[in-house]
């Protein structure tokens, strides 16, 4: 049997984070397409290194977001070495940004990638390798010896229901908070996103197989909460209407709660209505700035930060939570503006569950990211551990910042930034914030889910 292990590597201070979600939904969506579409292969889906190499993959496949790119390089290495595997690398870093390719692996893929993976794994169980084989598969990128290579993009798959529902039970006994993917891509192009690179269109998933996947979690996991991480689950409210009938006819809105990312100015009176019926109990908004002026320069169309403040205004009187994703450190930023932010959330702060700020960073692929190249702040070659998102300013590094606003002072937004820290703390860890959780995210998985984690570095 051809032995293929997939691993996401976690940096250490995504424990606060990763924990809630544990399932790297990627790797196991990944697995289990190629499960059904290739004989004679052995598989291995872990969040554990030492795991892995016990198995001695012949494949190493390794997903990495771009702050745990030189994470992922590291691991590779190590499991090359003690292992003589072969590695693949995919994910959103080396999608925006080929040109950082490592010629640590074998190939890195780019975009969608469960077609990709099924022709490379045919090839190499087939023994073969080298880039001669290499530039026949689209979607891929490698080291010809030459140089770093793209081949054509891989065409994205039409119909997404065609792809099976992720084997989450086989890889994982408990999960506190599960999620699914019901689309793939954003529509919108904010300033500053890599997410909206990732798939350019939106396709969604059939809503049987939506419904269907739903019900598999429910069976398996019995959760309290589950959350749909579509980029903005709220883009088409005919779909989602039929999504949340369906859900309500099957019985799954009884004993299990929803949560979803949603954006503002698409928040209307029978969205709430619809929303509230099928049991969402929260609902995230990306608002990024408290100032009219910046928030539409980073967010465009018709986005508002009126809406935003409506939105929250018809959720909360329905008695939804509300989150709000700030962004702070965006070019041209003034004090005012990250006054106004503040009174936004001060202001709020009886209607919001919880807030995310963070600190502005220039992803791969992003107009932000060309603003920053241009001043030879980032380039192919950085060290990627540099736009790692210090955990919600809660332990914001600022050595290591990558500060892009010219319109201020650095110490002035360091000043900013310990004020908004202490308003994230008040907010976040308050007793109304930790009823919703203990609600939300049962804490017996949590402690489950702590305990099997192992940071890998
Ligand atoms: C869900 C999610 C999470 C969950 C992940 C849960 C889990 N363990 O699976 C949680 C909340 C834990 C999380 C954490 C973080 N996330 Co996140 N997350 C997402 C989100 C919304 C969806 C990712 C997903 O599961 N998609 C579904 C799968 C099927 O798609 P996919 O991951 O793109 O994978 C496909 C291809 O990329 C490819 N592929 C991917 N890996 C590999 C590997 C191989 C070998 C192959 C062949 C193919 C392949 O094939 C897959 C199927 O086609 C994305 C935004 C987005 N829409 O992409 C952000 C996103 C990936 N996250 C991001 C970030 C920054 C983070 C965090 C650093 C913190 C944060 N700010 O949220 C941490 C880092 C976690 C880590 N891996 O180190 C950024 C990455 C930006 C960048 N360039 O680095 C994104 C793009 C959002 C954004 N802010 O712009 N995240
Ligand atoms: S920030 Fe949200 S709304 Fe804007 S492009 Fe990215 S995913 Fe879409």
């Amino acid at each position: 049997l051809y032995k293929v292990a997939f691993y996401t590597p976690k940096r250490v201070e995504l424990d606060y984070i990763v924990h809630k979600f544990g399932v790297d939904l990627e790797m196991i969506a990944l697995e289990t397409y190629l499960s059904s579409k290739v004989e004679g292969i052995e598989t291995l889906v872990s969040d554990t290194i030492e795991d892995v190499i016990a198995f001695s993959p012949d494949l190493f496949a390794i997903s990495a977001v771009s702050a745990s790119y030189p994470l992922a390089i590291e691991i590779a290495k190590r499991v090359k070495a003690e292992c003589g595997s072969l590695a693949i690398i995919g994910g959103i870093h080396i999608t925006t940004c080929p040109e950082s390719f490592s010629s640590t692996f074998e190939l890195g893929v780019t975009g969608e990638g469960e077609n990709t993976l099924v022709d490379i794994v045919n090839l190499f169980k087939s023994g073969k390798t080298g880039p001669n084989e290499y530039a026949n598969i689209p979607g891929v990128v490698f080291d010809s010896g030459k140089g770093v290579i793209r081949t054509k993009p891989r065409p994205q798959i039409a119909d997404l229901g065609t792809l099976p529902i992720p084997n989450r039970k086989k890889w994982v006994e408990k999960i506190g908070v599960p999620f699914l993917m019901s689309s793939r891509g954003c529509p919108f192009k904010c300033y500053f996103c890599s997410a909206c690179k990732m798939w350019n269109s939106v396709r969604y998933y059939p809503v049987d197989h939506v419904v269907e996947e739903i019900k598999s979690i429910v069976t398996d996991f019995d959760p309290m909460c589950i959350r749909v991480f579509d980029d903005i689950f709220t883009l088409d409210k005919g779909r989602v209407k039929e999504i949340t009938s369906r859900l309500i006819q099957e019985g799954l809105t009884k004993d299990v709660s929803y949560m979803c990312w949603s954006r503002a100015d698409l928040i209307d009176d029978e969205y709430v209505d619809i929303l509230k019926k099928s049991n969402f109990v929260n609902i995230a908004f990306g608002v990024e700035s408290g100032s009219e002026e910046l928030a539409q320069k980073m967010k465009g169309g018709t986005f508002s930060v009126a809406k935003v403040q409506k939105g929250i205004e018809m959720l909360h009187a329905a008695d939804i939570t509300v989150s709000c994703a700030f962004i702070l450190g965006t070019p041209g930023e003034t004090v005012s503006d990250l006054d106004k932010t503040y009174a936004f959330i001060e202001n709020n702060a009886d209607k919001l569950l919880d807030i995310e700020v963070n600190p502005m960073l220039p992803y791969p692929g992003t107009p932000l990211w060309d603003y920053a190249k241009g001043r030879g702040l980032v380039s192919a070659d950085m060290d990627w551990t540099r736009l790692s998102d210090t955990g919600m300013l809660v332990n914001f590094d600022f050595d290591n910042y990558i500060y892009l606003n010219e319109a201020m002072p650095k110490e002035t937004f360091y000043k900013y930034v310990e004020k908004f820290k202490a308003l994230y703390k008040e907010i976040n860890f308050s007793a109304k914030a930790a009823e919703l959780n203990k609600k939300t995210f049962p804490p017996e998985t949590l402690l489950a889910k702590l305990k099997t984690y192992r940071q890998s570095a």
